[in-house]
């Protein structure tokens, strides 16, 4: 019997805590195969990125053919693209697969303050990529950027959220970790309803760097094993939550996010 696996189409963090390397410890605590296209090296720990290598897109055109051509993949997670001839190709080759459940996380700035994505490559994005989206999963400030609306308060998320759903026919959740408060809590919208996924934020001491690619990583999981957005959403989370919770230290004052077992959708 054939499996179905996933596909990070990502960056590479030397340190381990986001891109790719996430990606891939999330998909195997779902027990799923995950398949990876690196788009760009990064040379960086949590404090700082201090060097970005972009691959060549043809190896990326190379990369991707390798893995559609074989792999039993349902769902992709798209991270860190970094420049508009990475995101050309990747937009090239993914037209031909309708088939497969496209997650897309608007990377544009890394929790150190480092951009990972150059201007030019927003509106490649947006004219490109983003249209060929099953799920967005921005943060505030890529929503606003994405926008162009200031995101201070619930009313202007859920507006938010439906200019990007109105502009890519794309389900789109806003993390609002950037939120002040006691709670963490991230918006969905799918076109016909508004949902909240509402955990109380964590006190934890722990770095949490890689967390948008883990939340991202889990939601492909989740879609690969047959889940509905809400559904995914709701799992993602909590997976999102427990990694926090059970972090721990490799180095110094530098955490990783905690190995969770995932329990797949019922
Ligand atoms: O968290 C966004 C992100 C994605 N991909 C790579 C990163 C980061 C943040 O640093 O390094 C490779």
């Amino acid at each position: 019997m054939i499996q179905p696996c996933c596909l990070t189409i990502a960056g590479s963090d030397a340190g381990g805590n986001a891109g790719v390397q996430a990606d891939l410890r999330t998909f195997h605590a779902y027990r799923l195969h995950g398949c990876t296209v690196f788009t760009a090296l990064t040379a960086q720990n949590p404090f700082s990125v201090s060097a970005i290598h972009p691959l060549p897109p043809d190896f990326i055109h190379a990369q991707l053919t390798a893995v559609l051509n074989v792999y039993n993949i349902r769902a992709l997670k798209i991270g860190m693209l970094h420049q508009p001839e990475t995101i050309e190709v990747i937009a090239h080759c993914l037209r031909n697969h309708p088939e497969i459940a496209k997650v897309i996380d608007p990377v544009m700035i890394a929790s150190s303050g480092a951009r990972l994505m150059t201007s030019a490559a927003i509106h490649t994005l947006k004219t490109s990529l983003l249209p060929l989206a099953t799920l967005i999963t921005p943060n505030l400030p890529e929503a606003e950027a994405l926008t162009g609306l200031s995101i201070t308060n619930d009313a202007a998320a859920q507006k938010a959220a439906r200019t990007l759903y109105d502009a890519y026919g794309a389900a789109i959740i806003l993390k609002g970790g950037h939120f002040e408060g006691p709670h963490a809590q991230d918006l969905l919208y799918d076109g016909h309803a508004f949902t909240t996924a509402q955990l109380p934020r964590i006190d934890h001491p722990i770095s949490t760097h890689g967390t948008g690619c883990t939340f991202a990583a889990a939601l492909t999981a989740e879609l690969t094993l047959g889940a509905s957005i809400p559904a995914a959403f709701q799992q993602a989370k909590r997976h999102v939550y427990h990694a926090i919770q059970s972090s721990f230290w490799v180095g110094k004052d530098c955490g990783v996010l905690g190995f969770v077992n995932a329990t797949p959708p019922s």
